[in-house]
């Protein structure tokens, strides 16, 4: 991006240039919409030569509303040719040029009112505006006069800042290499330790799995043996079935706690059968009667050595899933809150643990030894993976902050990282530069984002006094919201006034030093100022 270099001594040779060129203006003839700087190539004396020298025709038919050139070339002040364009010289003010198509349309383009010229109905306000616009520049330049030292010192410190992420970044891509280095040799090392680790387990596997398979048959035979022993205890009349009735002795089938075992109760716990034998007992009543002689064994305890369930008393029985109503051990707390998080998973740990050992064979010292250093293998791989992964973010981080425009000499670098507030009634607004836009409810404290930063949107020649936030939230039944914010020179960095001009559209206004910069001029616009 060009940067004009504002001096006073420029300054000074525009206007003197200005005066001399606006001399010379008044004193060479030229058609209507020439500028001064094309005016050579109209030569009344002479016929005219298209542009493009594809014809040429007696100077006459120069502007006389008929278009002889292809270029449109022959007819600069009127609307004759689509593809010309009109110069307005705005003396006193800005030059400017317009499209031919809006030559005598009825709409005053020019401030001295040449583009009007068949009705005439255009005043020349060049005098005036020129007067607005040389006051906005005057107060534009003391304004940037005092803030560009400051501006300075901004654009120091970005262009200091993007040299040390740049720097930071040939370090870190250094880093990457070695460490995916790292990361191939720790995975070949791990292959290798997996590898002699599954030889050396391979024995021990067949081991643990006859010793689980042992397991569940013992505690498939436990289960039956329990289950016969209640049988036969129940079967009071010791015919081989268990009946409704035999079961409504039990106080503890009474699970509405009304004092009597109903007959739906005790069908509820056979099955739904009227009697049940052994083996469907086994398979069908036992497991829904478990947990209730269970817990009854549990909450009264027999004194050792009585350990048959009749002895229990059985009309201070409990719903299923009733708690009982014992003193519960008073549970201890930690003054931390999520002590109960932190005991979940210590007992699942415990109760793998259990199993682990259940199974578990202790191996020999030497496989041991291979499965030690298997493990190790595996958590110095995932440690160099990690450390790959970190190091690539970072990368994308700072590749990210160095695609972004910080403006000319990087003077608004400095503001990334910052973010600024403005309060209106009901919203607090929030503008973090390069970065979003927020809005936030004072009564909820709900943030809204108004949008990301997505690109600078000023004119051709002053790109940088106006940014756009855009794919913020979405807008109910509407667009997503977004934002532009109009930046402009001060001492300081301020976030000025917001505005919701249309609904979910909004508009900041921001000054800060890092704007103090002249503006660039068209040459052009320049030799018609006064
Ligand atoms: C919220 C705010 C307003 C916006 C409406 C649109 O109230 O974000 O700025 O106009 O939503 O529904």
């Amino acid at each position: 991006m060009k940067r004009p270099r504002p001096t006073n001594e420029l300054i000074l040779h525009v206007i003197v240039a200005v005066l001399i060129l606006n001399i010379a203006k008044t004193e060479v003839p030229r058609p209507r919409g020439v500028s001064l700087s094309r005016a050579g190539l109209y030569d009344p004396a002479k016929d005219f030569t298209c542009f493009d020298n594809t014809l040429t025709i007696p100077f006459a038919q120069v502007n006389d509303e008929y278009c002889d050139c292809a270029d449109g070339s022959d007819e600069p002040g009127t609307s004759a040719c689509p593809n010309s364009m009109f110069h307005c010289t705005n003396a006193g003010h800005q030059a400017l040029n317009i499209f031919s198509s809006r030559v005598n349309d009825g709409i005053c383009d020019c401030c001295d009112g040449t583009d009007e010229y068949v009705s005439k109905k255009c005043p020349n306000t060049c005098k005036e505006r020129g007067q607005h616009a040389r006051e906005a520049a005057r107060l534009r330049a003391e304004l940037v006069k005092a803030g560009k030292q400051l501006r300075n010192e901004l654009s120091a410190e970005g262009i200091k800042m993007k040299q040390q992420k740049k720097d930071k970044l040939v370090e870190l891509q250094k880093s990457k290499i070695e460490a995916e280095r790292v990361m191939k040799e720790k995975e070949e090392l791990k292959k290798q330790a997996e590898d002699l680790e599954s030889v050396a387990l391979e024995e021990y596997r067949k081991i643990e799995d006859e010793i689980k398979a042992k397991k569940a048959i013992e505690e498939a035979e436990m289960i039956r043996k329990e289950a016969t022993e209640t049988f036969e205890k129940f079967d009071s009349n010791a015919d081989g079935l268990l009946s409704i009735p035999e079961l409504q002795t039990r106080q503890p089938f009474d699970k509405d706690h009304n004092g009597e075992v109903s007959e739906e109760e005790a069908r509820s716990f056979l099955d739904n059968r009227e009697s049940i034998n052994l083996e469907d007992f086994i398979v069908y009543a036992w497991p829904l009667m478990k947990p209730i002689m269970m817990r009854e064994q549990g909450v009264f305890k027999p004194p050792v050595g009585v350990g048959e369930v009749e002895e229990v008393p059985l009309n201070d029985a409990r719903e299923v899933n009733e708690e009982p109503d014992e003193e519960p051990e008073p549970p201890q707390y930690d003054d931390e809150e999520d002590d109960e998080e932190d005991e979940e998973p210590a007992e699942e740990h415990h109760e793998e643990d259990e199993t682990d050992t259940n199974t578990k064979v202790e191996y020999d010292e030497e496989t041991q030894k291979l499965v030690s250093e298997a493990t190790q293998a595996r958590s110095e791989f995932t440690d160099a993976e990690a450390s790959v992964r970190n190091i690539q973010s970072e990368i994308t981080r700072i590749e990210e902050y160095l695609r972004k425009d910080f403006g000319a000499d990087e003077a608004f670098a400095a503001l990334e990282g910052h973010c600024f507030e403005y309060t209106d009634h009901e919203y607090i607004y929030k503008l973090c530069p390069f970065d979003k836009a927020v809005q936030q409810a004072k009564s909820s404290a709900m943030d809204t984002r108004l949008g990301t930063w997505s690109k600078w949107t000023g004119p051709e020649g002053n790109p940088y006094e106006s940014m756009l936030y855009d794919h913020g939230q979405a807008c109910w039944n509407g667009p997503s919201r977004s934002t532009r914010v109009q930046v402009s020179c001060s001492s300081e960095n301020k976030l000025i006034s917001v505005a919701e001009p249309n609904r979910c559209e909004y508009l900041f206004e921001f000054s800060t030093p890092a704007a103090c910069y002249e503006v660039e001029q068209h040459p052009d616009d320049v030799h018609d100022e006064l």
